[in-house]
């Protein structure tokens, strides 16, 4: 079909002169010095380690851009259905090393650079991170594009090229600064400039009926009166072990060329430049918040703008294949991540109805065959909620659209269920509040055929409370549960060199990386005590290689032979940071108490508590956390009494290739956040699968966690979700009267208060919403079972070593089910009914 277009003299130019790839060191040498000196301008006798980072990533570009033209041919020429993960955050971190790994041509590069007089690793370090999300559901996102090409999906994300990343830590006198990421500064290789894709988006303006020129008919039309261009950049995605590139498609705002004459003719071109200029702010920063919404009108332009600019090109690659407008369900399966990009569901019905004239029904079943969404919090205050006037000002036919859409379903319902109107006014799209709020979630749940969980726990909860009204209506089988994974190629193969080839050299090869189950093997060399002397020297090997990085960034000196004891993600307080925070003064407290070093060092297990993660800008309490930690780090670590018993790290700006190096060091790590709120948690399955152990809550994927590895490989603690609503109550109504601190943590508070740590003022807040606030984390609750806990860490670290390998290694033979590779699949079966494409 595609040859038969091409006159065949002409065909034979195109294939003679095709471009090859390299595939040998000296082809790999002969593109990176033709890159040098012409696309960078260069010669070997200016070519610094930036310019040779660029020669380099440009050299292994072309490659991936060879395979990804041959990628997206073949998915043409089959003609497939092909799934868009729509995803407003996208945490890449570096591409760089994963392209090197995925291709492999990690040795071929290395031996190449060398010889030109550089070296792979100082090489990949000048890469700054594509920070282009907040926490885990970005790196999700990110996890998913690497395995929808490792499994030869024709799999694209749509997403927003931010100018600004999420912002840089820095830890001044203990506090929080930001900093702004201008990621882009030495531009970026790794993306391919569509400069000639520029889709017009339109905001504001009003709707009126118009007579349909072909029908007769009147229908509701939008005249915008704001116009930006959204511009194509595209991120090829190398699958590992195949040849499958897939496409992650970033849209850029740009001003249009039309210019306001107006303005122009009364002499005002300054200020008719000005506000050109304005377009580019849409795409300009990432919202930096995690689990937190906040309705701000710039955050719906930017949404708005992705979704719209992400549907035409869909929509565009369908009529290229002239089929039927029922057909565009069996092309096209879309994957909401969050309510962020729920206005597509809208303008995917705006566009059927408005612009292709179909009637409204069948535009609407089209549109829920399409969608399906995932959620990934149960938290109120992270549930987008638009205030309709906002909504209406900037998407007016939107709204319009909406209304329509909440009226034809209340009927339905109403039909279903009558006169149940507590039942209407709770799966009703609009919050009938003042103002009134547009709920994203139920507007996404009504249009899509799938909503999904992203762990058993979590799906549970939304079945039984955050959905439970639309579980009524739709039937249970509409909710589903997918719980989420992570790629190994990044986070064992890429973090963990030695300990993925250790274990290549055990299961006979890499193979594991793409049927991570096959790890079950392992098992069989829990008795072997060379393969486990080794399994702890690696283990060292990472811890050291975490101490020199802490070194550089904080000058503390931290002991690889203590335990390592991490907690590094977002700060929140329903992740509780609070709690570790609180246990490391009692852990002082104690050691403090002691009569001499003798008895400390009898009684204590060395040991290093490493906490790291950014807070969002306007979150005052979690700024509170961030500043105790350091303040205790601050009186701990100079301690002459305490030395190497105990040491507290906050490392500063934690990212994802911080993560790289953090995830493979711990002994323990920790994830305890308060039961039922964590959705599922990402990081607590790359630590396991890195051979460390977990402190726990049972809480988001702890669960499964639990269940693959077997429950005597965990140290779980707390109180659990069903208790939660309880125990919340009886906070409320004791309060003061009864004291409700348990005499541990008053020992805590007592030593913050007489200003141990500095200036206790600056913790009231912390400690006043936990004693007379309510505790609505539970950390009085959770307490005494967390010290408990961690004396049984401390224990089974220090006195019995032996089972503490074992326990470690048992735990990694049993992680496979934690790949994304099978979460995709999930989502490919259950949800978007596509299959792996190949040649
Ligand atoms: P798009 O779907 O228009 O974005 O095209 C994506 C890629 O698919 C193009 O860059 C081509 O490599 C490939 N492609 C699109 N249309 C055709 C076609 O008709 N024949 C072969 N390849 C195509
Ligand atoms: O999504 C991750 C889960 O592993 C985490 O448990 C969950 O907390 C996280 C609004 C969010 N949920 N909601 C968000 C992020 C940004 C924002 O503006 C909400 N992030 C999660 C992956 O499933």
């Amino acid at each position: 079909v595609i040859d038969s277009i091409i006159p065949s003299e002409s065909r034979e130019l195109w294939k003679k002169f095709g471009s090859k790839e390299f595939n040998t060191v000296e082809e790999f040498q002969a593109s990176f010095i033709s890159h040098v000196e012409k696309t960078l301008a260069r010669s070997m006798y200016n070519c610094d380690n930036l310019a040779a980072y660029q020669a380099a990533s440009s050299a292994v570009r072309d490659k991936l851009i060879l395979h990804w033209n041959k990628t997206q041919q073949l998915h043409t020429a089959k003609d497939i259905k092909r799934v868009y993960y729509f995803s407003f955050e996208f945490l890449m971190g570096r591409a760089m090393d994963n392209a090197l790994i995925n291709l492999d041509i990690k040795d071929l590069t290395k031996e190449g650079v060398n010889k030109l007089g550089f070296n792979l690793e100082d090489l990949l370090e000048i890469e700054p991170d594509a920070g282009l999300g907040n926490g885990g559901l970005g790196r999700l996102a990110a996890c998913f594009v690497d395995s929808l090409s490792t499994q030869n999906y024709a799999g694209w994300g749509y997403g927003v090229r931010y100018q600004y990343g999420i912002f840089a830590q820095k830890i001044i006198d203990g506090y929080q600064v930001e900093t702004p990421d201008y990621w882009l500064r030495f531009s970026n290789p790794w993306e391919l400039p569509r400069l000639e894709i520029q889709i017009p988006v339109d905001y504001y303006g009003f709707t009126q009926t118009v007579k349909d020129l072909k029908t007769g008919k009147s229908k509701k039309q939008w005249f915008g009166s704001e116009r930006v261009l959204a511009v194509a950049y595209d991120f090829p995605v190398p699958g590992y072990d195949t040849a499958n590139v897939n496409n992650l498609r970033m849209w850029s705002a740009q001003p249009t060329t039309e210019f306001d004459f107006n303005k122009f003719n009364q002499g005002d071109y300054q200020n008719s430049v000005a506000e050109q200029q304005k377009a580019e702010s849409i795409t300009a920063v990432l919202y930096p918040n995690d689990n937190f919404y906040q309705g701000k009108e710039l955050r719906l332009k930017q949404q708005y703008f992705w979704v719209a600019a992400s549907l035409h090109d869909i929509i565009r690659r369908f009529i290229k294949t002239k089929r039927n407008w029922s057909e565009f369900p069996d092309q096209v399966a879309i994957q909401l991540n969050d309510t962020h990009p729920t206005v597509a569901v809208v303008e995917l019905q705006r566009v059927l109805v408005d612009i292709e004239g179909l009637d409204w029904d069948t535009a609407w079943q089209i549109v829920i065959k399409t969608f399906s969404y995932t959620n990934h919090t149960v938290m109120q205050e992270a549930l987008e909620k638009w205030p309709l006037d906002l909504f209406g000002n900037l998407l007016p036919r939107h709204l319009e659209i909406i209304y329509d859409i909440n009226l034809k379903f209340l009927q339905q319902v109403e039909k279903k269920f009558p006169g149940d109107n507590d039942l209407l006014s709770k799966v009703s799209i609009i919050e009938e509040s003042s103002p009134k709020n547009i709920r994203m979630a139920n507007l996404a749940i009504i249009g899509s055929h799938r909503v999904n969980g992203v762990a058993e726990l979590h799906s549970e909860l939304l079945r039984t409370t955050l959905f439970k009204d639309f579980v009524k209506v739709f039937g249970v089988e509409k909710f589903t549960n997918v719980t989420n994974g992570i790629t190994p190629r990044r986070w064992l193969r890429e973090a963990n060199p030695e300990l993925s080839e250790l274990i290549a050299s055990k299961l006979g090869g890499f193979g594991y990386l793409t049927n991570l189950t096959e790890l079950k093997k392992l098992e069989s060399f829990i008795n072997d005590s060379s393969f486990k002397k080794r399994w702890a020297e690696i283990k060292v090997n990472n811890k050291k290689r975490l101490s020199l990085l802490v070194k550089n960034l904080t000058g503390i000196d931290i002991n690889p032979d203590s335990l390592f004891d991490i907690q590094v993600k977002r700060i929140h307080e329903y992740k509780r940071q609070q709690l570790n925070i609180f246990g490391v003064i009692h852990r002082y407290l104690q050691l403090k108490k002691c009569k001499n070093n003798e008895e400390r060092v009898k009684l204590y297990t060395p040991k290093v508590s490493i906490i790291g993660g950014k807070a969002a800008p306007g979150y005052y309490m979690a700024k509170t956390i961030i500043k105790l930690i350091n303040s205790v780090g601050d009186v701990i670590n100079k301690d002459p009494d305490i030395g190497d018993l105990l040491k507290v790290v906050f490392v500063p700006d934690y990212n994802v290739s911080k993560a790289q190096i953090i995830t493979s060091a711990s002994d323990v790590s920790e994830h305890i956040s308060t039961a039922g709120t964590e959705g599922s948690g990402t990081s607590n399955m790359k630590f396991v699968l890195n051979g460390g152990l977990i402190i726990g809550t049972v809480d988001g994927a702890n669960v499964e966690i639990t269940r693959e590895i077997g429950e005597e490989n965990i140290f779980l603690f707390g109180n659990l979700a069903e208790n939660v609503e309880q125990l919340r109550h009886n906070h409320k109504f004791n309060s003061l009267e009864n004291n409700i601190v348990p005499s541990s943590l008053q020992e805590v508070f007592d030593a913050i208060e007489s200003n141990t740590f500095g200036d206790s003022s600056e913790y009231k807040s912390l400690i006043d919403s936990i004693k007379i606030h309510g505790d609505y984390y539970l950390v009085t609750d959770d307490f005494d079972s967390y010290l408990q806990t961690q004396k049984l860490v401390d224990d089974e670290f220090r006195n019995h070593r032996d089972e503490w390998i074992v326990k470690c290694i048992s735990s990694v033979a049993n992680m496979g089910f934690f790949s994304s590779d099978r979460c995709i699949q999930e989502y490919a079966e259950n949800i978007w009914n596509v299959e792996p494409v190949q040649e």
